[in-house]
């Protein structure tokens, strides 16, 4: 097996992929503490291997695309441009920084968690099971801090043998009822390209040509699971997510809000 040659840094706005980028690539990128300071997808290579690529990217929030950095984004990792996702995750806030992760996990390519800041964990009463999270979501998971400097040697080994994700997130059954109907009737099998699918995404469904009878048939099935949720499409998707984010956090992360357990 060949290695992954070409990392892209994908994460929240500030979840630190510039701090990354800047340790990575030995360059100096502007980091300030507030969106949109990427606007650019920027290149340079690893200060250790030249032959390793790292790729910064505008931080954004989720892939159905409202923003412009959300399309320059989603274009580059709908693209074949890279080997592996590198998801820059704010260890203080996982539930809402893994809302972008479970898409990016269904694109089917490689990924890799930076769990980062990991420096404030202690200090904020978080305890974060990184093995169960890595288990999971059926990729690696590394504790990385960017502020210290930690962590990088072991995120960059990681990335460069890292495989396409060995577990599909399931979400309600109902709704995977659906995602299976859309499936049989539209043959696509990538998790990401059905969800899209189900949330009727023109640029997906342009791409998909499907046939009229097809195309009413999709409509259909997306009706009926509307009926049945009393929910519309994109909120439908939204919350799955969501539900799904709230089972997961529940069973990694442990938060002592400042109250410390005596245990002897
Ligand atoms: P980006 O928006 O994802 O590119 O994030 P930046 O790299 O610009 O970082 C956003 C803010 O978080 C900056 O103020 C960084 O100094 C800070 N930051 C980044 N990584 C860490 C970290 O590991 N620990 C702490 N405490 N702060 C960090
Ligand atoms: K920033
Ligand atoms: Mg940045």
């Amino acid at each position: 097996m060949t290695e992954n040659k070409r990392f892209a840094l994908v994460g929240n706005p500030n979840s630190g992929k510039t701090s990354t980028f800047n340790l990575l690539t030995g360059s100096n990128q502007y980091v300030g503490n507030w969106p949109g300071v990427t606007v650019e997808r920027k290149s340079g290579k690893y200060v250790k291997d030249k032959s390793i690529i790292i790729q910064d990217l505008p931080g954004i929030y989720s892939l159905s695309p409202f923003t412009p950095e959300e399309n320059v984004t989603r274009d580059y990792l709908l693209s074949d441009d890279y080997d592996v996702v590198i998801n820059l995750v704010d260890a203080t806030n996982i539930e809402r920084n893994l809302y972008l992760t479970t898409q990016l996990i269904e694109i089917g390519k490689p990924v890799v968690i930076a769990l980062n800041m990991t420096d404030l964990l202690v200090k904020q009463n978080i305890f974060i099971d990184t093995e169960k999270l890595s288990y999971s979501l059926g990729v690696p998971v590394v504790n990385i801090s960017a502020l210290k400097n930690q962590g990088f040697d072991t995120l960059v080994t990681q990335s460069q043998k890292a495989r396409a994700p060995q577990v599909q997130l399931h979400y309600d059954e109902r709704f995977e009822a659906s995602l299976t109907e859309l499936s049989d009737v539209t043959h696509v099998t990538n998790r990401f390209e059905l969800i899209k699918v189900f949330e009727n995404d023109e640029k997906i469904l342009e791409r998909l040509a499907l046939s009229a009878r097809q195309a009413e048939e999709v409509l259909d099935i997306i009706a009926i699971a509307e009926d049945i949720f009393l929910d519309d499409r994109q909120s439908i998707v939204v919350n799955e997510r969501y539900q799904y984010l709230t089972t997961l956090a529940d069973m990694v992360e442990s938060r002592t809000q400042g109250i410390r357990l005596n245990v002897s």
